[in-house]
């Protein structure tokens, strides 16, 4: 630990429906940012609109951390988080992870991490928000038909065993570093799409009911993908409303 934002407090459940939910409840207590909840196993971990995370137990990290940035700071600490991920396993391994936008880690064309960031905004105000992160370091995703084609893990793509402890201590740091940048309002948006697999690709993307192709020509500076339809208008799509295919 740095002994900055990121673990002031660390709270570790062997069971628990979502570490979002718990986290958030301690946030509506008043638990300062940079509190940290880990679970060994969850019974009903939340993606993004409305997906599940699938988070048996052993040796995979589930975390979510209070974070109480700015509102205008907001959109960076999910940046924060993929780049915690991709930070961390080059740290331990020689994989070159990417991030596909907004949100997936991946190695070797396979997710190994994904980040979700929910928000509680009042009257305009951010009241908190909490950083969710599930990575998976011994998860053996052949075991797992919903998954066994698109997940993989630190000990899978390395073949060799991970203590789980040690990788949730690294990702905390680099959490920590990334974050104290955004709140000192540094910009980590070079960075991120530096990491990032999609620019120059065609990709799908869904908004709602509606099938989207284009080009993902970049990312601008507050994290929105710009995409060039094939009749060469360009459209910005926000983070948080989208899924890309594939
Ligand atoms: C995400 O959503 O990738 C964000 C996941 C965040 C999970 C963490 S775990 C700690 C904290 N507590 C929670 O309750 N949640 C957070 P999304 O982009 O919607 O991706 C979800 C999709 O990823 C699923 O529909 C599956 O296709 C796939 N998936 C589910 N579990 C997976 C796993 N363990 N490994 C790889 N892919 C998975």
């Amino acid at each position: 630990m740095t002994g900055g934002l990121a673990g002031a407090q660390l709270f570790f459940f062997d069971k628990l429906d979502s570490t979002m939910n718990r986290a958030s409840k301690l946030a509506e207590d008043g638990y300062p940012d940079g509190t940290v909840v880990v679970a060994g196993q969850q019974t009903s971990a939340k993606g993004r609109l409305g997906r599940s995370w699938i988070s048996p137990p052993g040796q995979n990290i589930y975390l979510s951390v209070i974070v109480r940035p700015t509102l205008s700071q907001l959109r960076y600490v999910n940046m924060a988080g993929t780049l915690a991920v991709c930070r961390t396993i080059s740290d331990i391994s020689d994989l070159s992870p990417s991030i596909k936008w907004p949100n997936d880690v991946k190695v070797n064309g396979r997710k190994i991490s994904g980040v979700l960031l929910e928000s509680v905004i009042e009257m305009g105000m951010l009241k908190h928000a909490v950083l969710g992160i599930g990575m998976n370091v011994s998860l053996d995703p052949s075991e797992i038909p919903e998954i066994s084609s698109i997940a993989t893990s630190l000990s899978v793509e390395l073949g060799a065993y991970f203590e789980k402890t040690a990788v949730l201590k690294i990702l905390i740091e680099r959490l920590d570093q990334f974050y104290n940048l955004v709140k000192r309002g540094c910009s980590i948006t070079e960075e991120w799409v530096s990491q990032m697999e999609t620019i120059g690709k065609t990709i799908q993307v869904r908004i709602g009911n509606q099938l989207l192709e284009g080009k993902a020509r970049c990312v601008d500076n507050e994290g929105n993908l710009v995409l060039e339809k094939p009749d060469g208008s360009v459209l910005t799509l926000i983070a948080g409303e989208i899924t890309l295919q594939s």
